[in-house]
């Protein structure tokens, strides 16, 4: 049976990710759209022109396209292990930070060649490291005093934000793994053993563009 919802995702991106998550955890069924970032497909580029990955097509045809409000959607029709339960506004102020300020300077840290043509690709540029960890420093603490960011279960907090500490943490995984974080290595750690996890890292088919390019036309 063909699937109501599309989704065009991309495996590792953390934004992605999380909206998987927030699908898999309701128990939505969709068509997964797996995409590659340097050839997107003109099924996604005609819907969101901001053409980045996770875009959900609802079955009405309303287009969302931003992760979180994907995460927000999917809990809203169903939400069994009460992620949403922690007051919103607690949460956003944690998420907010991590996708913005934080991912700023793990992008310039991990990308450091993107700013300084004298650097090569994989060189890593460490203040801004040093910059991203002041705010890890207060999960990290948040962390020393309870199990989860909010409280002593898990909420949408966690799952929205471990992504992207995630993806900090490959970046040097042997300077990660000293580890300079304790609470917040050991949170991440549970988190990627998750079975929710892996299911949602399984791997996709490339999607195949409907859309015939254009071809020159003949001398
Ligand atoms: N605010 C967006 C950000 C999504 C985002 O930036 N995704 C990245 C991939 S991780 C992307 O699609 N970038 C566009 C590109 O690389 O062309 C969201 O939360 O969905």
């Amino acid at each position: 049976m063909s699937n109501p919802h599309i989704l065009y995702s991309f495996r590792r991106c953390p934004y992605a990710m999380r909206a998987r998550m927030g699908l898999k955890i309701s128990e939505i069924g969709y068509e997964h759209r797996e995409i590659l970032l340097r050839d997107k497909p003109a099924e996604l580029l005609s819907i969101s022109p901001k053409a980045t990955v996770p875009v959900m097509v609802l079955e009405s045809g309303e287009i969302v396209d931003e992760s979180f409000d994907i995460m927000l959607w999917a809990l809203k029709q169903h939400d069994p292990e009460q992620w949403l339960a922690p007051d919103m506004e607690h949460m956003l102020g944690l998420i907010k930070t991590i996708e913005g300020p934080f991912a700023q300077e793990q992008f310039r840290y991990k990308y450091a060649s993107f700013f300084d043509d004298s650097l090569k690709r994989g060189d890593v540029n460490l203040e801004h490291r040093d910059n991203a960890c002041v705010f890890l420093k207060d999960y990290e603490e948040i962390l020393a005093n309870s199990a989860y960011l909010i409280g002593d279960k898990p909420s949408l907090a966690d799952y929205a934000i471990f992504p992207f500490i995630r993806q900090f943490a490959a970046v040097e995984k042997d300077w990660w793994d000293k580890p300079q974080f304790p609470h917040l290595h050991k949170w991440l750690a549970h988190f990627m053993g998750t079975d929710i996890f892996t299911a949602i890292m399984e791997k996709h088919p490339l999607f195949v563009s409907n859309v015939q390019e254009e071809k020159p036309a003949p001398n």
